[in-house]
C-alpha cells in the first residue's frame, strides 16, 4: 500500500513535469485547435519511461508484467517508422477528436492483422470433434476439409502425446457417462474431481483385485484404476524435424498444441489426431511403448473423420477454428497401472513433458448439427 501511495505521488509529479512543456488538454495538438501554440514535445520521450516505470509498480500481478513489457513497446528504437505525424494522424482517422475517453480496438502504427484468432460460433465453425461415433448416430455437415489417410497420417512427425480423463468420443464399448453425468450435474462424486470425466469403458466384470488401487509415481491428477482414458496421438506437419531431408520424422514432443499449431513459424498446419481408449486394470496386459503412437496394442477396428480440436474450452455454442483428420479406435484397451505409468514416465523423463502429465478435461459430446454426416465417418484406411 505504501508503494501504492507513493506511485500516485510520482505521477503526480509527473504531471507537473510534463505539464510544463505540453498543453494540459490532451486534444489541442492532437487535433489542430491551436496550430502552432505548442510547436514541441521533447520532454515527452524521457518521462514516459517514468510513467512506465510507476505503472509497472502500482499496477497488479499481471497487469505489472505487461507494463514491464511495454517500454520495448513504445520507446524509440521499438517505434521505427512511427512519428508524432503518425499518432495524430491515427487520432484523427479514430475519430477521437472531441471524444477524448473514446476506447480503442488498435495501437497506433499497429499492422492490420489478417488472422482473427477469436473462437468461432459453433453455427459458422467447420465440423467439431468428439462425434459420436455409435452406430446410428447422425450428423449433418459435409467437410471441407480432406481427410487424411493412415498412411497419410505416418507421413507426419509425432508433436504431443495427452491423455483425457474418460473418452471424449463415444462407441458401444466405451459409452458408460455415469461419471460425466454426475460432472455435469454439479455431483461431485469422490471418484470426480476437477476435470470433465468423458465416457468410461464398463466396470461391471473386474473383480476387487482388478480394481484395487495403484500408487501412480509418474502420471498426476486424476490417474485412477478402473478409469478409462483416452490419448491422443498428435501428429503435424509444423512439427520439428532433425533432417529435412530424409524421410524419419524426429517426433520430439512437448506439452500442449502449441509445436502442432504453429511449429516452425507454420500457420496451415495439417494436422491428424489418433485417439485410442485405455482403461488401467490391475494384472492386464504389459504395454511397454504406449508413447510412440497407437501402434502397439493395434486398432483394427477403427475409422476417419474429419473434425477440429477438442477440450473443455469448447461445447455447443464455442466451437473450434481448426480442422483435424481423426483416426479414432472404437475399442476398449486394457492396460495395467504400471505401463500406464511408464507412459508418463517416458512423457516426462524422454521429453522433459509435464503439464500433459495431468488427464486433460472431456468436452462434451458434440451436437449433430456441429459434426460430418454418418457417410463422411468410414472404416479407418
Ligand atoms: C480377478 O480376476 C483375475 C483375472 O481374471 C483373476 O486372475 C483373479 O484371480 C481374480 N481375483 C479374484 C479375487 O477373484
Ligand atoms: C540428412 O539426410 C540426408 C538424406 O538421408 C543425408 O544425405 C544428410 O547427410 C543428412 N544430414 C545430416 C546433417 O544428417
Ligand atoms: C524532462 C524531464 O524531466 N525528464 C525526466 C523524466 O524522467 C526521467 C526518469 O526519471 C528523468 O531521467 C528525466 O530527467
Amino acid at each position: 500500500m505504501a508503494r501504492m501511495i507513493g506511485s500516485l505521488l510520482l505521477l503526480c509529479g509527473l504531471q507537473l513535469v510534463v505539464g510544463d512543456v505540453c498543453p494540459d488538454d490532451v486534444e489541442v495538438d492532437l487535433c489542430d485547435t491551436n496550430p502552432g501554440e505548442f510547436s514541441g514535445s521533447m520532454g515527452m520521450t524521457p518521462n514516459l519511461t517514468l510513467l512506465l516505470i510507476v505503472l509497472a509498480f502500482a499496477l497488479p500481478g499481471r497487469a505489472k508484467s505487461w507494463a514491464l513489457l511495454l517500454p520495448a513497446v513504445v520507446l524509440p528504437s521499438a517505434v521505427a517508422g512511427l512519428s508524432c505525424g503518425d499518432v495524430k494522424e491515427f487520432y484523427k482517422t479514430n475519430q477521437c477528436c472531441g471524444s477524448a475517453t473514446k476506447e480503442l480496438g488498435t495501437y497506433p502504427g499497429a499492422p492490420t492483422c489478417p488472422y482473427n484468432f477469436q473462437k468461432p460460433a459453433c453455427s459458422m465453425a467447420g465440423p467439431q470433434t468428439p462425434r459420436d461415433l455409435t452406430a446410428n448416430a447422425l450428423g449433418d455437415k459435409v467437410p471441407k476439409a480432406i481427410t487424411l489417410t493412415d498412411a497419410q497420417a505416418n507421413s507426419l512427425p509425432l508433436v504431443n502425446v495427452h491423455f483425457h480423463l474418460g473418452a471424449e468420443h463415444k462407441s458401444e464399448a466405451y459409452s458408460d457417462g455415469t461419471d460425466s453425468d454426475a460432472f455435469d450435474a454439479g455431483r461431485r462424486l469422490a471418484t470426480t474431481g476437477t476435470v470433465r470425466p468423458g465416457w468410461m469403458c464398463p466396470t461391471s466384470s473386474l473383480n476387487s483385485t482388478q480394481l484395487q488401487a495403484y500408487t501412480f509415481q509418474y502420471c498426476k491428477g486424476q490417474v485412477e484404476v478402473g478409469k478409462s482414458y483416452e490419448i491422443h496421438y498428435v501428429h503435424s506437419s509444423a512439427g520439428m524435424d532433425a533432417n529435412d531431408t530424409d524421410d524419419v520424422n524426429a517426433d520430439s514432443l512437448s506439452d500442449g498444441l502449441g509445436g502442432a499449431a504453429n511449429g516452425r513459424g507454420l500457420l496451415n498446419p495439417m494436422i491428424v489426431v489418433q485417439g485410442q481408449i485405455f482403461q488401467i486394470v490391475n494384472g492386464a496386459a504389459t504395454v511397454d511403448d504406449m508413447l510412440h503412437g497407437w501402434t502397439v496394442v493395434g486398432h483394427t477396428d477403427s475409422v476417419m473423420y474429419s473434425g477440429s480440436t477438442t477440450g473443455t474450452s469448447h461445447d455447443n455454442s464455442v466451437c473450434s477454428p481448426y480442422a483435424i483428420t481423426w483416426h479414432v479406435d472404437k475399442a476398449c484397451h486394457q492396460v495395467s497401472p504400471e505401463s500406464f505409468d511408464n507412459l508418463c514416465k517416458q512423457m516426462n523423463e524422454m521429453y522433459g513433458m509435464d503439464s500433459d502429465l495431468y488427464p486433460h478435461g472431456s468436452r462434451i459430446l458434440v451436437d449433430k448439427q456441429y459434426v460430418v454426416k454418418s457417410e463422411f465417418v468410414v472404416p479407418l484406411s
